[in-house]
């Protein structure tokens, strides 16, 4: 099972070993990957994609775990993505999340795969959102990702996922640090999980204040503020009611053409990383710098010479070949 036309074949027999290893693949940043995925494109589109972020310890996998049981009831399949943070410090927090997790694995319908971010080569959002890929054509209906929100890692999850989970809970990641971080931008629900605690009310009606007066709306959704307690299984029935009611206002508003926006973007990150690689990489321009600025040139003028010729001559190439065209 080592190319991608066998791999594809079993993915849809439903062999898991074929499933963690396209992902593996992915991760990798492998060549076999593109291919495997073209062979498995047509299946591609019919899961369900929730992403749940937030600040560590916001009780994220709790989340998750409760959410594949609740959705495992209702006798949906569940694919589940947990990306670690990618701070050397995190590495015992992948166990934790594995063994909270444990519960779902004997269940056939759940698939649990961890992603170490640090090792996904050549970026996160582009490995997770391939990841969610393999896991749709497998034939999910449900798939749950799951990432801490600090940095970039909460907006590389609006790539991956349809619906964008952001859990907050009393205390430490509040109300106002959420905001300071961006979090709320990413938020079609807002969850303030942990309403078991004291101060949950109160960060519930921050955050409906902040909905309000920030105006996060995006094409006419409100984005609303779900308390729940995941470890006490509260509340779970009104977020997945909050999750169906954002899915059918993606479709009246045109699910497809949220996801092809998307998917430009995941057009521009791969051409992104591919000419960073054939710029900077070996027998790229690297040498032509040095000796530029040996030579006394500014950082500018460097910059825009390279830029004529790398951009410049493709680009006059492309249009001499578009004009030739067209004279035929
Ligand atoms: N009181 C209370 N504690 C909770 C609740 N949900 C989760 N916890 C606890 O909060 C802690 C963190 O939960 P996790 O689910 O690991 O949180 P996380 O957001 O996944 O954490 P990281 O992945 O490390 O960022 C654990 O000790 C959970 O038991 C809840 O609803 N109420
Ligand atoms: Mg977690």
């Amino acid at each position: 099972m080592r190319d991608p036309k066998t791999i594809a074949a079993k993915l849809f027999e439903g062999d898991r070993l074929a499933l963690s290893r396209s992902i593996s693949w992915a991760e990798d940043a492998d060549p076999r990957f593109p291919k495997t995925l073209a062979c498995i494109w047509e299946r591609v589109g019919k899961a369900r994609r929730l992403g749940v972020t937030g600040p560590p310890g916001a009780g994220k996998s709790t989340l998750v775990n409760e959410l594949a049981r609740h959705l495992r009831e209702a006798d949906r399949t569940v694919g589940i993505l947990a990306i670690d943070p990618s701070s050397p410090f995190s590495g015992g927090a992948l166990l934790g999340d594995r063994i909270r997790m444990e519960d779902r694995t004997k269940d056939s319908g759940v698939f649990i795969r961890s992603m170490a971010s640090r090792e996904s080569h050549g970026g996160l959002a582009r490995a997770s959102v391939d990841a969610c890929d393999v896991m749709d054509a497998f034939g999910f209906d449900e798939i749950l990702v799951e990432t801490v929100g600090v940095g970039q890692a909460e907006y590389d999850i609006v790539g991956a996922a349809d619906t964008v989970l952001v859990v907050l809970c009393p205390g430490a990641g509040d109300g106002i640090q959420a905001m300071k971080a961006g979090l709320l931008e990413v938020a079609d629900i807002l969850v303030v999980n942990k309403s078991d605690l004291p101060g949950a009310d109160r960060l519930q009606t921050d955050l409906e204040e902040a909905t309000h007066t920030r105006d996060i709306r995006r094409d006419g959704w409100e984005v609303p503020v779900v308390g729940v307690s995941a470890a006490k299984d509260e509340g779970l029935d009104k977020l997945l009611g909050a999750v169906d009611d954002h899915r059918a206002h993606l479709e009246r508003v045109g699910l497809e053409a949220v996801r092809r926006q998307k998917r430009a973007q995941q057009v521009k990150r791969v051409v992104g990383e591919r000419l960073d690689e054939e710029l900077w990489g070996d027998g790229g321009l690297g040498g032509r710098v040095d000796s530029a600025l040996n030579a006394g040139s500014t950082a500018y003028d460097i910059a825009e010479l390279l830029l004529q010729d790398v951009l410049g001559g493709k680009l006059m190439a492309q249009t001499r070949d578009s004009k030739t065209e067209a004279a035929h």
